[in-house]
């Protein structure tokens, strides 16, 4: 299959890229002109790889003209909450703008329509109940953060998207991710790059970490690229699928595995500016019609992506 995949410079973009080409499907992706491409030169393989902006309109048509995609994996966006909270406006410009102007630079073109898989955010359900978790599909919408709202509005509007003008759009909501190649901002990296930093003797023996109570639902990055692949070969347009492993796990273990790879002797420091208001203290999701539909389920073991993070990081300090 000939697939198109936006925002391919990013971090899930580059191994779902390397993923596809394994997989034997000719891949072709875009990315905005300022992104960081130097990732996907690492990558063995024929690439084709166009710069073009969401904002860009006649950049889109290009991309789709040369590319001709029988298949579009949308990940270009603002993925991180943090920033979203800094930069509303354009947080939505990018996420729910940017999509629509993508989708309709694929309504211009000529068909049959590609396959499009939106990447959406398992964040749109917001606070959830312990007694509605792992969550399902049909949880209310009730975002907490100005990202996850964006997300839920794209969310929709790639509904409309079907309903309307019959692009074949598959969305789906992952839940967290993490592994190697993930930038700062996130709670892996940030201890996995201190750590790396104390061994190297650059940084201080005392990992800095927020709130660690809260319960998350982590996969790797490279079991969440093989399920939007599977979503391409075989969800159904439409339909919207949670991703995620159904696990809760604190983010005390994910600091504490990190800590116990660590090649020095660490103290653990809770750090009030590093505490993120607001989260949950349990989002585990319900991926059960995701894994009845096309059969997956992550594979990789939190402990040995945390090892590739921080491996990842040993190289990058
Ligand atoms: O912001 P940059 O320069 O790093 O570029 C990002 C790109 N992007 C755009 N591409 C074209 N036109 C735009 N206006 C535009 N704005 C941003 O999308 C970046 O290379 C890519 C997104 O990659 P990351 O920020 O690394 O996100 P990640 O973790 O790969 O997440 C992929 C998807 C996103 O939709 C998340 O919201 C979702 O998975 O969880």
């Amino acid at each position: 299959m000939r697939i198109l995949i936006s925002g391919i410079a990013g971090f899930v973009g580059t191994h779902l890229a390397a993923h596809c080409q394994s997989q034997g499907h000719a891949v072709w992706g875009f990315d905005r002109p300022e992104a960081d491409f130097a990732r996907l030169t690492l990558l063995k393989g024929t690439l084709r790889i166009l710069k073009a902006d969401l904002f860009d309109p006649g950049s889109l048509e290009a991309v789709l003209r040369e590319s001709a995609p029988e298949a579009i994996v949308h990940l270009a966006a603002q993925s991180s909450v943090g920033a979203s909270t800094e930069k509303p406006v354009a947080t939505w410009q990018t996420n729910v703008i940017g999509a629509l102007n993508f989708y309709e630079a694929i309504r211009q073109g000529p068909g049959p329509y590609p396959r499009v898989i939106f990447i959406g955010s398992s964040d749109v359900y917001g606070d959830v109940p312990p007694d509605r978790q792992p969550i399902r599909e049909a949880e209310r919408i009730a975002p907490t953060s100005l990202y996850a709202a964006s997300k839920a509005a794209a969310d929709e509007a790639s509904l409309q998207y079907f309903r309307i003008f019959g692009i074949p759009i598959v969305r789906l909501r992952p839940a967290n991710h993490t592994g190697p190649g993930q930038p700062l901002g996130f709670v892996a990296p940030d201890v996995a790059c201190q750590i790396a930093k104390a061994e190297k003797g650059s940084g201080p023996r005392e990992i800095r970490v927020g709130d660690l109570a809260p319960e998350k639902d982590f996969s790797d990055v490279r079991d969440m690229v093989r399920a939007y692949r599977l979503a391409l070969e075989k969800g159904v347009p439409g339909e919207v699928y949670n991703v995620g492993s159904g696990r809760g796990v604190a983010m005390r273990v994910v600091v504490e595995t990190l800590v116990s790879l660590a090649k020095v002797p660490l103290t653990v420091r809770f750090d009030v500016s590093r505490r993120r208001p607001g989260q949950p203290a349990r989002h585990v999701v319900d991926a059960s019609a995701f894994r009845r539909r096309t059969g997956w389920a992550p594979e990789i073991p939190l402990a040995t992506t945390l090892q590739d993070v921080l491996e990842d990081w040993r190289t990058r300090i």
